[in-house]
Order: structure tokens, then sequence, then C-alpha cells
């Protein structure tokens, strides 16, 4: 391996994580990128390593699986685990009922995802950034984890639990010099909504009509910069929202 610094990132195959895979190529990183769908994301590492000198290594894996952890490691090989940076970012809405018509399943795999997911993942790389006493795990965490708003029940509460875990594993990974950070961002226009009301396109284009949400790229702008700073400095936590978004239940529309 050359001397590069390594992010692993989950949930790279669109969005917010495909757009930090991006921007920390452009920076120079070499890339672990996790997420279900090969096809999407060996189309990204082509993209990449025709455009940057940088190493990446495509891991198609379900962070929803118990053994998660395990098999992640396996897939990354000895020759990858000095790992610098990870994002935890592959997470899911799914629905948006309200409570008494919330479909079960639908909350188990937000649960397993956003949860459990994260939970497997960091379980994983955390000890190898204990035992060489640096690195840098950053949860991709919500607004919807600050605040509640309508039907937005149990993926708030998914997010509310990132925030919690968030502030966990920093005291726990404090005395081994590992920094860990939030980002919280607000409404991205990314195929999140197209996931949650499953595969509605249209209705997922109206939860950014007649505003500019954040772009994936924003976000990753966020992670880029807390991910950068000097040793001693670390971003506990970062929320970052589209101008017209002033709080979590309120966004200013153009006609
Ligand atoms: P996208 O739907 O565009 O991306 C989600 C990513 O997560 C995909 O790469 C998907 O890959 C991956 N993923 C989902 N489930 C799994 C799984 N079981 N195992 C591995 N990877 C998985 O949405 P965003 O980019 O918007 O979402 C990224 C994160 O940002 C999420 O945690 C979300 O909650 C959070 N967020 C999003 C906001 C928004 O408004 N968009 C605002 C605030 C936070 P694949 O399907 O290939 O597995
Ligand atoms: C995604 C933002 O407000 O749709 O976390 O829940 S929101």
């Amino acid at each position: 391996m050359n001397e590069r610094k390594t992010a692993l990132i989950t949930g790279a195959s669109s969005g917010i994580g495909m757009a930090c895979a991006s921007r920390f190529a452009a920076g120079g990183w070499n890339l672990l990128l996790v997420a279900r769908r090969a096809e999407k994301l060996n189309q990204l590492r082509q993209a990449i390593v025709d455009q940057y000198a940088v190493q990446v290594n495509v891991l198609c894996l379900d962070v929803r699986k118990p053994s998660a952890g395990e098999t992640l490691l396996k897939l990354i090989g000895e020759e990858w685990l000095s790992i610098d940076l990870l994002v935890n970012n592959a997470g899911l809405a799914v629905g948006l009922e309200p409570i008494h018509e919330g479909v079960v399943d639908d909350w188990e795999r937000m649960i397993d995802t956003n949860i459990k997911g994260l939970l497997y993942v960091s379980r994983a790389i955390s000890p190898l950034m204990v035992a060489k006493k640096s690195g840098h795990i950053i949860n991709i965490g919500s607004v919807a984890g600050k605040e509640n708003y309508p039907a937005g029940n149990v993926y708030s509460a998914t997010k509310f639990a990132v925030d919690g875990l968030t502030r966990g594993m920093r005291i726990d990974l404090a005395p081994f010099g590992v920094k860990v950070s939030q980002v919280a961002p607000g409404a991205v226009e990314t195929e999140f909504s197209i996931v949650r009301f499953k595969d509605d396109a249209g209705r997922a284009k109206t939860v950014y009509h007649g505003f500019v949400p954040l772009s994936g790229e924003d976000v990753a702008e966020a992670v880029w910069f807390a991910a950068n700073l000097p040793p001693h400095v670390n971003v506990n936590d970062l929320l970052l929202m589209p101008t017209a978004q002033p709080c979590a239940t309120i966004i200013h529309r153009k006609a």
C-alpha cells in the first residue's frame, strides 16, 4: 500500500456516500467502498480510478447482517487494514406513516440498517483504530435525530440513536486518540425519498419542490472538513441545513 490515507465509506453506491467517495478521491485518499449494489459500486470505482491516482476497493455487503463486521474484515484483506477514517453513512427511511399505522417490516429495516448496521461496522473497524491509536469515525446523523416531525417517528428514533451512539463512542474512543464526529444534514436530494416512498419517484420529487435542498456534494464537503482538521481538533457535531429549511418542520418553498 502507498502512503495515502484510507477512508472506508458505507452506503457509497448513491447520494451522500457516493459524493464522499468522489471528494476524498479528489483529495488523494484511497477508498474502501461498501454497499449492497455491486454494479453501482464498480461503476463508481471505475469513474474514480479513471480520474484520480488512488486505489479503490469495492466491498459488497449488507450491513444489517449480524455477521457484517466479520465479513467486512475478511473482504477488506490484510493489505488494507490501516483505516484512517470510517464514514458510517449507510442508512435509509422507509415509509412515512403515523405510529398507529406504521409497518413493522419498515421499522425493522430502519432499525437494522441505521442502528445495528452502524454498530456492526463500528465494532469491526474501531479495534483497528484503537490498536494504532489513531483514526476517525464520522457518523451521518440527521436533523431528524435532533427534532421530530409528523410521521417521522421510527426514522427519527434511529437518528436520535445515532446521535446518542456518537456521543458514547466518542467517550469510549477518546482515550485512544480516536476521533468520533457526527455530521447531521437536513434535506438532501439523493435516492433517500425514492427509497422512503418505495420507488414512487413522483412523490419523492415533491419533497424537494420549490426550494434548493442540500446536495450529496454539500454534505461531502462538510465530512471532508471534519476529517481534515489538525489532530487536536474534533468536530463533535455538525448540523448542516438548506438555507430554506430553518428547522426540521419548516421549508420555505417558492410556488
Ligand atoms: P441514498 O438512498 O442515496 O443512499 C443510501 C446508501 O445506503 C446507498 O448507497 C445504499 O446502498 C446504502 N445502504 C442502504 N441499506 C444498506 C445496507 N443494508 N447495507 C449496505 N448499504 C446500505 O440516501 P442518502 O445518501 O441521502 O443517505 C445516506 C445517509 O444520509 C443515510 O444514513 C440517511 O439517513 C442520511 N441522511 C439523509 C438525508 C437526506 O435528506 N437525504 C438527510 C439526513 C441524513 P445499496 O442500496 O446499494 O446497499
Ligand atoms: C433525512 C432528513 O427530514 O427527511 O434524514 O428526515 S428528513
